[in-house]
């Protein structure tokens, strides 16, 4: 390497670092950065960020606990602008308590989305091209659950383009999951009602608007995590991305998604 290719990989380095830096920053302190302030150049880049965001949380003692698919659904889609599917971190900071309390205090500009969850039992991907059959990924999970996300993008106004929000971990904020339930192999078709109070409503939906069918989401995630190196271990859980699109979180009280035939999950906000 001449000594301008290597000064300017060094440069690279440095930009990626700091952008990783402004997102922890904002995502701690609650001040929203613009999108501009990240310079990026492609979704390679992005991941490389969000890689040295979780790593960051990880020197701080967090442990990672899973995946989170973004964008699998026509839905979130159009709400957002972005048309790729993304994948992000789950830290266990965001993790919450099934019935327990979630402190809006905590966020920016929360908002709240229906999922399903897998469990895995043992590793899949990594080192491997290959997207897994139906037989393998059913063989690679434990159990599923209906799943609430809190998303929270560190950016004003929810604004950002495709590398913008994979480098802010897909907006992931805290997330929910409900008691884990035996793997069925027809997920497609399970009717949802997302309890929503302040004031009192119910959005409906149906996991077949999860890609056709919630299990190519978990596809999805380990071709994601191949291709750009996000671990999927066994124990960890996979988000396969919202239903329906999202909707503020309330300033105080309970959201319930219930599932058809998986239960249901519920929080609590406090201010
Ligand atoms: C990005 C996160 C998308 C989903 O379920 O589609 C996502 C965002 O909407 O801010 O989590
Ligand atoms: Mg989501």
């Amino acid at each position: 390497m001449t000594h301008t290719a290597l000064d300017s990989t060094r440069q690279d380095a440095a930009r990626l670092q700091a952008a990783a830096h402004a997102l922890d920053q904002a995502r701690m302190l609650r001040q929203p950065l613009d999108q501009g302030q990240i310079e990026l150049r492609g979704v390679e880049e992005a991941y490389a960020v969000q890689a040295a965001g979780m790593a960051l949380r990880e020197a701080r003692g967090e442990r990672q606990y899973g995946i989170k698919m973004g964008f699998t659904s026509r839905a979130k889609m159009q709400q957002m602008g972005v048309s790729e599917m993304i994948a992000g971190r789950l830290g266990e900071a965001g993790r919450a308590e099934d019935g327990g309390e979630l402190s809006r205090a905590a966020f920016i500009h929360p908002r709240i989305e229906p999922e399903i969850a897998f469990l895995l039992s043992r590793d899949l991907g990594e080192d491997t091209d290959a997207t897994p059959g139906p037989d393998e990924l059913a063989r690679a999970v434990d159990a599923v659950a209906p799943a609430l996300e809190i998303i929270d993008s560190r950016y004003r106004d929810f604004r950002f383009d495709l590398p913008a929000v994979v480098a802010d971990n897909t907006s992931a904020a805290a997330f929910v999951v409900g008691a884990w339930q035996p793997v069925r192999p027809m997920l497609d078709t399970l009717g949802l009602l997302m309890h929503l109070p302040q004031p009192q409503r119910t959005v409906c939906g149906c996991t077949a608007a999860i890609l056709g069918d919630p299990w190519r989401a978990l596809a999805a995630a380990v071709r994601l995590a191949n291709r750009h190196g996000l671990p999927l271990r066994a124990g960890a859980i996979v988000m396969a991305g919202a239903a329906t699109a999202a909707e503020p979180l309330p300033e105080r009280g309970l959201v319930t998604l219930e599932m058809s035939g998986l239960g249901r999950v519920q929080l609590h906000v406090v201010p």
